[in-house]
């Protein structure tokens, strides 16, 4: 493929309700997103990067920057560039995955788009819908939050994960599970608020039969993860900690974990992605596609990976409505708990152009 350019678009999306978790509350996205542009096919691409540094050392304003000055460039002058060529592409600069994922996501869009195929047909999608879960912030009362869990099972939804931190986890599980029961598929999220030395605390956990503990302890913590699984009978899933194939194996191999939350953002693409995948599938570990409260585009694309044969349990891919009144593409609708997984070229949907024209607030073209 021959580059023409790159878009760097900034769009602002209000949230349907404020989402708290253990590193802030935020109530709307401002989000990036890419355009490529070849002499075939234009392709997108999403930033999962959020407005501030808390969840991630990388967030928008910088991931804008690094595109624009480093990533970007460095895919000029590579007239058969391809979107398994972008990774080693842009391997000189250390870090910033985030930003390197939208740019690969973007590329692999139009490279799909232009031959026919779709996300899910080039990643080895196994299913035609993916079962859905709902990541639920923390709430000001217990009352509110069972109002918000029921709100969400009413809808469909297949499993149910409670954002933690200390002072809100097992009183909210306890009567999270009290009142909808033991059939309910229920994990929790702690965005590493714990330490090695809450390890008795969480066990409290333990009698209320979660799916998964994902991310209690610092992200550079694999072997505090360990150390807390020879403590804590829920099996500890990572997030955070895991930024590609190498530190899944790593991680599984130290004990740290038992299953993985693989986010194509976090780990450099959804190449890496899948490499994340195969390696917890050849361990046996269980994956499930985590969400970073994309629009429809990375939602598209989360939902293909979704769809491949080692993502056993539901995933923080919920439908549209959940997180904004009106998204920048056509809508993800829950049918039966399931998203459908889009059969189309590329990502099989697209922003639609006055609804992204509403909530852009800022372009830039880059030439290549
Ligand atoms: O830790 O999984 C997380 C959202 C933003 C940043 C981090 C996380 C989350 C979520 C929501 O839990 C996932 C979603 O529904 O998109
Ligand atoms: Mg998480």
């Amino acid at each position: 493929m021959k580059l023409t350019g790159v878009e760097l678009r900034r769009i602002r999306m209000p949230l349907v309700a404020p989402f708290r978790t253990s590193f802030g509350t935020q109530t709307e996205r401002d989000i990036l997103l890419l355009r490529v542009v070849t002499a075939e096919a234009e392709g997108w691409g999403e930033c999962v990067a959020l407005a501030d540094p808390f969840y991630s050392a990388e967030y928008v304003d910088a991931a804008a920057d690094v595109l624009r000055r480093y990533l970007v460039p460095a895919l000029a002058g590579r007239p058969g560039l391809d979107a398994v060529g972008v990774a080693p592409a842009l391997a000189p600069v250390k870090g910033h995955r985030m930003a390197k994922a939208a740019l690969e996501m973007a590329v692999l869009d139009a490279e799909l788009r232009g031959q026919g195929r779709s996300f899910g047909r080039e990643l080895g999608a196994v299913r035609d819908r993916v079962p859905c879960g709902v990541s639920v912030g923390i709430m000001g009362s217990i009352g509110e939050l069972l109002d918000a869990v029921e709100g969400y099972l009413d809808a469909g939804y297949v499993r149910i994960k409670l954002k933690i931190e200390p002072g809100w986890d097992v009183a909210p599980v306890r009567a999270v599970r009290e009142r909808f029961g033991d059939e309910l598929l229920l994990q929790v999220d702690a965005n590493t608020a714990y330490r090695v030395s809450d390890a008795r605390h969480l066990a409290r956990l333990d009698p209320f039969d979660l799916l998964l503990i994902e991310q209690p302890l610092d992200e550079e913590d694999i072997h505090g993860h360990a150390e807390l699984a020879r403590t804590v009978r829920t099996p500890i899933c990572l997030d955070e900690s895991i930024t590609s194939a190498a530190t899944a194996a790593d991680a599984i191999r130290r004990g740290a974990c038992a299953v993985v939350n693989v986010k194509p953002g976090r780990v450099g693409g959804y190449l890496e992605a899948r490499r994340v995948h195969d390696v917890c599938a050849a361990h046996g570990v269980p994956v499930w596609c985590g969400g970073m409260l994309e629009t429809g585009l990375g939602r598209a694309a989360n939902v293909a990976l979704a769809a491949l044969p080692g993502f056993t349990l539901p995933g923080d891919t919920s439908a549209s409505d959940r997180y904004y009144r009106t998204d920048v593409t056509v809508p993800f609708v829950l049918d039966g708990g399931h998203l459908p997984v889009p059969a189309g070229p590329g990502l099989g949907v697209a922003p639609l152009p006055d609804r992204l024209a509403e909530v852009t607030t800022a372009t830039e073209w880059l030439p290549l």
